[in-house]
């Protein structure tokens, strides 16, 4: 019986130990953990949720979305979290392809959300609000407060993550229980968390990085966590005198340093920060030495893998590097258009074989044999590594943006600009961002020469992509530059803009 849930529970602290601190002053127990997500695991199954469906989840983060997450381990089904930014026809193209036997939507939600459930064949749809409000709350609060969890082999589905991918149609990245626990369970070890950490969790709980990296590894380790809705500085400063630990994308860390009262003394008393999902500066890796005396540990993930490389909690945490294989993963450096593996120091495709590789993309083989060879995953990501084992990400192989830690892939973009009206061709690029790393950019060619309203454009975006996918800059161009092939030079056109966001 591999069950995550039965892993993780197996560790629990005594029932009083403190998991969450909420924002209200209220706590949620490691007992409460217990009950409650026992209470939902039996509302999904009285709901008809059978072992291995999937519970599609687009809410506002909340302590009752992470018992639901825990529910669907312990009933054996497959939880699948939504970007919250996600519109409604974002929400179709995953509804019908995952087809989830329950959809839980916020309650503000539901007017919308519903005609597209049943217009897809959801069988059930219930709500879940960010203050424990919602139909599936209310119904947890009747149910029994304990669950024979249902025995799950290593292999079998614990989560699906939809990732964008560069053809823009969405991939379900299948997580099994044990991609989840293996990495969990390392990375407490790695980290050095224990029952005493308190962690400071502002990211959100629809990706790996807040719901597995932050959550499994607290829960792993019977540690505490202060629950915060969202990033906000001056929320992150109130509550870092009581945290031993934070996690954040680089935006977190860039938007902590603009802050005068972020001092060396307000955080003196942190055990570890960790970064990680977008490449963390150099720069703002050593001034933030300079202003807290803590070395940032840069870590390097994906959805599909859970969490590759760390620097070392012990020893040199070098800024610019996203450090060394973690204990039972496999890195190598291989040839792009080969495969073959390359000599040391050469710079290719970063590849990783190991007990955190996922399943494959749900219901793509064709997808998945094109990005799994021989049982290494092809990142996308081009790096190499050095004599010390520590590995640098240098580009991409693949034509993807990150912006302040969410992936962003052009091709998607293009085709939803591409089909406005007033829309000859674009091209869609990231160019450096002070504040979330790189920035959307679309550069267009009008099908009306002279056409530049740029309002009309972000008009016809609104309801298509989720806003941190709409362009932060419009531009209007005569003609793309392209090669002889025909393709756009992309290259040329981030040069010349790359001053464009500041
Ligand atoms: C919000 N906006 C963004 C954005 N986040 N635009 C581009 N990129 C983003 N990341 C939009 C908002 O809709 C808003 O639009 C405007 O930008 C300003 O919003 P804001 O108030 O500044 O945004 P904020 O709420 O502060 O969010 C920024 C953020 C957030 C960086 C705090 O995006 C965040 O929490 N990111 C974390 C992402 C993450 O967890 N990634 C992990 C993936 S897992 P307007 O115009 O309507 O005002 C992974 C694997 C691994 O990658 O290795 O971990
Ligand atoms: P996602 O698909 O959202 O899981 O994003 C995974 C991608 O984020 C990786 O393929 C990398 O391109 C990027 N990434 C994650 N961590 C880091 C890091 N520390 N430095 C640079 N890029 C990173």
């Amino acid at each position: 019986m591999t069950n995550l849930y039965t892993r993780l529970a197996e560790r629990f602290p005594t029932g009083d130990t403190v998991f969450a601190h909420l924002t209200d002053g209220s706590v949620v127990r490691y007992a409460d953990v217990e009950a409650r997500s026992a209470r939902f695991a039996n509302v999904l199954r009285d709901l008809g949720v059978q072992t291995g469906d999937r519970v599609a989840v687009q809410a506002e983060k909340s302590i009752d979305m992470l018992m639901a997450y825990l529910g669907c381990l312990r009933a054996g089904a497959v939880f699948l979290p939504l970007n919250t930014a996600y519109t409604a026809g974002e929400l179709d193209y995953f509804m019908r392809d995952a087809e989830p036997a329950l959809f839980l939507c916020d309650p503000k939600a539901l007017a919308a959300v519903a005609p597209l459930a049943a217009a897809a064949g959801v069988p059930r749809v219930e709500t879940l609000g960010a203050q424990g409000e919602g139909s599936l709350s209310k119904l947890a609060d009747a149910a029994p407060s304990s669950f024979e969890n249902v025995a799950r082999d290593d292999d079998d589905l614990a989560a699906i993550l939809y990732t964008s991918g560069t053809t823009g149609r969405s991939k379900g990245a299948m997580l099994s229980h044990d991609n989840l626990a293996s990495n969990a369970f390392m990375l407490k070890d790695f980290w050095r968390f224990t029952a005493d950490d308190i962690l400071l969790h502002a990211l959100p709980i629809f990706h790996t990085h807040g719901l597995f990296v932050a959550t499994n590894i607290v829960l792993a380790a019977g540690a505490s966590m202060i629950f915060l809705p969202r990033f906000d500085a001056a929320e992150m400063l109130r509550q870092l005198p009581r945290a031993t630990t934070m996690m954040g994308v680089p935006t977190f860390y860039i938007r902590l340093l603009d802050e005068p009262a972020f001092t060396r003394d307000l955080v003196q008393h942190m055990r570890l920060f960790v970064s990680g999902s977008a490449p963390l500066s150099a720069d703002i890796h050593r001034e933030f030495r300079a202003r807290t005396g803590h070395a940032i540990l840069e870590r390097y993930g994906m959805t599909e893998t859970n969490m590759n490389t760390s620097n070392p909690y012990d020893g040199d945490r070098i800024a610019g590097t996203v450090g060394q294989p973690l204990p039972g993963v496999s890195i190598r450096i291989a040839d792009p258009e080969s495969g073959r593996e390359l000599p040391q120091g050469e710079v290719g495709v970063i590849e990783i074989a190991g007990p955190n590789v996922f399943k494959g993309y749900w219901r793509m083989p064709e997808k998945t044999a094109a990005e799994v060879r021989d049982g290494w995953f092809i990142s996308g990501d081009l790096g190499f590594i050095d004599p010390q084992g520590y590995v640098s990400i240098v580009g991409r192989a693949k034509d993807l943006i990150i912006s302040g830690g969410y992936n962003v892939y052009p091709a998607e973009v293009e085709t939803a600009i591409d089909e406005l009206p007033e829309v000859h061709e674009s091209a869609v690029i990231g160019v450096p961002h002070r504040d979330l790393g790189e920035g959307v950019v679309a550069v267009i060619v009008p099908r009306e020469p002279g056409f530049a309203d740029a309002d009309a454009i972000q008009a016809g975006l609104a309801d298509k992509l989720a806003r941190f996918k709409q362009p932060k800059a419009i531009l209007f161009v005569d003609a793309l530059p392209k090669n002889a092939m025909g393709k756009v030079q992309k290259a040329a056109l981030r040069e010349v803009h790359k001053g464009l966001l500041g």
